[in-house]
C-alpha cells in the first residue's frame, strides 16, 4: 500500500470556504480561486466534504445524487476544472463518500416508499406496528432512530436524521451500486476518498433493544465490516489510493485491521475518542474541564497501539463536526498564539498523516453565537430542544451550545477584515465569528510569527525529517498531568517534543540525554529554562529539540 506518512492533508467544507459568486455560499469556483493559498500552505491532499445533490437537511451529509453536483456549489464544469487546476499544482483531491445512508429525497428511497420491493431492500425496512418500533435504539441527532411509514406499514432506520435513512449492506445490488460511484469518480481524476461513519455500515443480525446505550453497541464495528470494505477497496482498486474511514465510537483491535498493512483495507482511521476527554459522563452535552490525563492515556493508547499493530492514524484535532480545538484545550486571549502553536505542533509531530481543517492554521475560535437564530446545524437545533425539556434554562442550553455545537467550525473562512471577512460579498448563510477583524490570513501573512507560518513550518518539517514521518514514537512524562511529551526515533535520528496543557508555567525532567539537544522549533522566543535537568515550560510552550544525524 501506499506510502503516506510525509502527506498532509487539508479538508474544506465548501459551503463556508470561499463564495465565487457572491450568493452568500462557499462553493467550488470558490476552492479554485484559493488553490494557491493551499499550495503556498504546503498541503498534498484535499479532502472535500459532500457537494453532491442534496437537500441539505444536514448540508450535503445527506445525499440525493451521488453523481451530480448541487447547484449551490456549481456545475460539473466547474467541478473539472477545480480537479486539472488542482493536478497542475500537484495537490490531490479526496471526496467525501456517505455510504452509510442516503437523503430519503434519492431516487431510490423514493421508489422504496412508491413500493417497488428492489429498493426497498436497499434500505433498512421492518415490519412492525405504529407505536412499536423495532428496537429502542436512539438517533445520533436526538430522538428514536426508526421512523414509520404509514403507506407500507413499515419502519426504516435512520442513525442520523430521519432524512438520512441507513442502507441495506447486505444487499449485493447496494454494494455494486457504490462501488459504481467510486469508480465514476475516480475516472474523474480524483485521488482518493473520505468515507463517512463507515464502520456502522454492518448492521447485526439480530434486532434487539439496548438496555444499556443507544443502541451503538450492536451496529458499530458491526460483523461484516471488514469484509466489506476489503471488497470495495479490492473491485474499484482504490488499494494505492488515500482512503480514510470515520471511524465512529471504534475500538484499538478495530482500527488495526482496518488501516493495518495486512488487511489491505484503507490508508488509515479516524477516532474521535480524545475529542471526548472534555464530555461528563461521555455525554458531548454535559461541559467539563478537559481530563488532560486521559487525553495522555488515550494518545498513548493508540499512538503505540497502533504502532504494535503496523497500522495508521489519522491526526487531528478540528473537522466540520467539532469545535475549534484552541477554544477548547487553549486559550482565545492572552494565549491565542501560543496555545494554537503549541496545539498544532503537538499533534502534527504524532505518528500518522495529519489533517488540518480550514481556519486552524490562523487559529479561528468558535463564534460565541448568543441566540438559536444564529445556528443552523441539525443536530444543535434538536439538543437545544432535547435539552430544555431536560429542564436546562434556555441561557444554560445556549452556553451549551456555544461549546459543543457542530457550527463553531461552520463559520465563513476568515480571509480579511472586510465585511464578511473576505468570505463573500454578501451575507453569508451562516454568522461570520466576532473576530475576524483581527483572526484572518491576510494578516497572518504579514506576520513572520504568526499561527499561519507555524503550521507552514511544521508542513515541511514533516517533508525534511524523515524521523516524524517515519520514526517510533515513545511517551515519557506520564504521570505529569501538566505536560505532554514524547520522542521520535528513526535510526540515529530522534527528536524530542513537549507541550504545557496550561496557561500557567510548568515543569518537567529533561533526561540526561537531552541536555543537549538542538532546538528546532517553539512557540517562545526565549531560551527554556533548564535547571540541572528539570525544565520550566511557559503558558502553552511547545519545545521541539532534535539530536542525531539527519
Ligand atoms: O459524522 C458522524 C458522527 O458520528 C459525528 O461526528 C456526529 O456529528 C456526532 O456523532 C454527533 O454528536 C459524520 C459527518 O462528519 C457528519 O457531518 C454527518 O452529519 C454524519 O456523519 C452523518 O452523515
Amino acid at each position: 500500500m501506499t506510502d503516506f506518512s510525509n502527506k498532509v492533508i487539508y479538508q474544506i467544507y465548501p459551503k463556508s470556504f470561499n463564495d465565487s459568486d457572491g450568493d452568500g455560499i462557499g462553493d467550488l469556483r470558490g476552492v479554485t480561486e484559493k488553490l494557491d493559498y493551499l499550495k503556498d500552505l504546503g498541503v498534498d491532499y484535499l479532502w472535500l466534504t459532500p457537494f453532491f445533490l442534496s437537500p441539505q437537511r444536514d448540508n450535503g451529509y445527506d445525499v440525493a445524487d451521488y453523481r451530480n453536483i448541487d447547484p449551490m456549489f456549481g456545475t460539473m464544469e466547474d467541478l473539472d476544472n477545480l480537479i486539472a487546476e488542482s493536478e497542475k499544482r500537484n495537490i490531490g483531491l479526496m471526496f467525501d463518500m456517505v455510504f452509510n445512508h442516503t437523503s430519503t429525497s434519492h431516487e431510490w428511497f423514493r421508489r422504496a416508499l412508491a413500493g417497488e420491493k428492489k429498493y426497498q431492500d436497499y434500505y433498512i425496512f421492518k415490519e412492525g406496528s405504529p407505536n412499536q418500533p423495532p428496537t429502542n435504539w436512539q438517533s445520533k441527532f436526538g430522538g428514536s432512530a426508526w421512523e414509520y411509514v404509514p403507506s407500507l406499514s413499515k419502519w426504516y432506520l435512520h442513525l442520523f436524521d430521519v432524512t438520512q435513512a441507513d442502507l441495506n449492506w447486505e444487499n449485493p445490488e447496494v454494494k455494486e451500486e457504490l462501488k459504481e460511484v467510486i469508480r465514476f469518480w475516480k475516472a474523474k481524476g480524483v485521488k482518493g476518498f473520505r468515507f463517512d461513519v463507515v464502520n456502522l455500515i454492518s448492521k447485526p443480525e439480530i434486532w434487539e433493544d439496548d438496555f444499556e446505550g443507544d443502541g451503538r453497541r450492536f451496529y458499530t464495528d458491526g460483523p461484516h465490516v471488514h469484509e466489506y470494505l476489503k471488497e470495495l477497496v479490492h473491485d474499484t482498486e482504490i488499494e494505492e489510493y488515500v482512503t480514510v474511514g470515520e471511524m465512529s465510537s471504534t475500538t484499538l483491535d478495530h482500527c488495526i485491521r482496518y488501516s493495518g498493512l495486512e488487511e489491505k483495507e484503507l490508508s488509515m482511521c479516524f477516532n474521535f475518542h480524545h475529542l471526548k476527554v472534555d464530555y461528563k459522563n461521555g455525554n458531548k452535552w454535559e461541559l467539563m474541564e478537559p481530563d488532560y490525563m486521559e487525553l495522555k492515556a488515550l494518545f498513548e493508547k493508540w499512538q503505540t497501539g497502533m504502532q504494535i499493530g503496523n497500522a495508521w492514524n489519522a491526526l487531528f484535532w478540528c473537522n466540520h463536526d467539532q469545535p475549534r480545538i484552541v477554544s477548547r484545550l487553549g486559550n482565545e486571549e492572552k494565549y491565542w498564539k501560543e496555545s494554537a502553536k503549541m496545539l498544532a505542533g503537538m499533534i502534527h509531530l504524532m505518528r500518522g498523516t495529519p489533517y488540518i481543517y480550514q481556519g486552524e492554521e490562523i487559529g479561528m475560535t468558535n463564534p460565541h453565537y448568543t441566540s438559536i437564530e444564529q445556528y443552523v446545524d441539525v443536530e444543535s437545533r434538536n439538543y437545544y430542544e432535547i435539552l430544555l425539556k431536560e429542564g436546562k434554562t434556555k441561557a444554560e442550553a445556549l452556553e451549551i451550545l456555544a461549546a459543543r455545537s457542530r457550527d463553531n467550525s461552520r463559520t465563513p473562512m476568515q480571509w480579511t477584515d472586510e465585511r464578511y471577512c473576505g468570505f463573500s460579498k454578501t451575507e453569508p448563510w451562516i454568522p461570520v465569528s466576532d473576530n475576524f477583524d483581527k483572526i484572518n490570513v491576510e494578516r497572518q501573512k504579514q506576520d513572520k510569527n504568526s499561527i499561519l507560518k507555524f503550521y507552514k513550518k511544521l508542513i515541511m518539517l514533516r517533508k525534511e525529517k524523515e524521523v516524524i514521518a517515519k520514526g517510533n514514537i515513545e511517551f515519557m512524562e506520564t504521570e505529569n498531568a501538566d505536560v505532554l511529551a514524547y520522542t521520535r526515533c528513526l535510526g540515529k535520528q530522534q527528536i524530542f517534543i513537549c507541550c504545557n496543557f496550561r496557561g500557567a508555567e510548568s515543569q518537567m525532567e529533561l533526561t540526561q540525554e537531552w541536555m543537549s539537544g538542538t532546538k528546532i522549533l517553539g512557540n517562545y522566543e526565549v531560551n527554556h529554562e533548564n535547571n540541572h535537568g528539570l525544565l520550566t515550560l511557559h503558558p502553552y510552550e511547545i519545545i521541539v529539540l532534535e539530536k542525531g544525524e539527519d
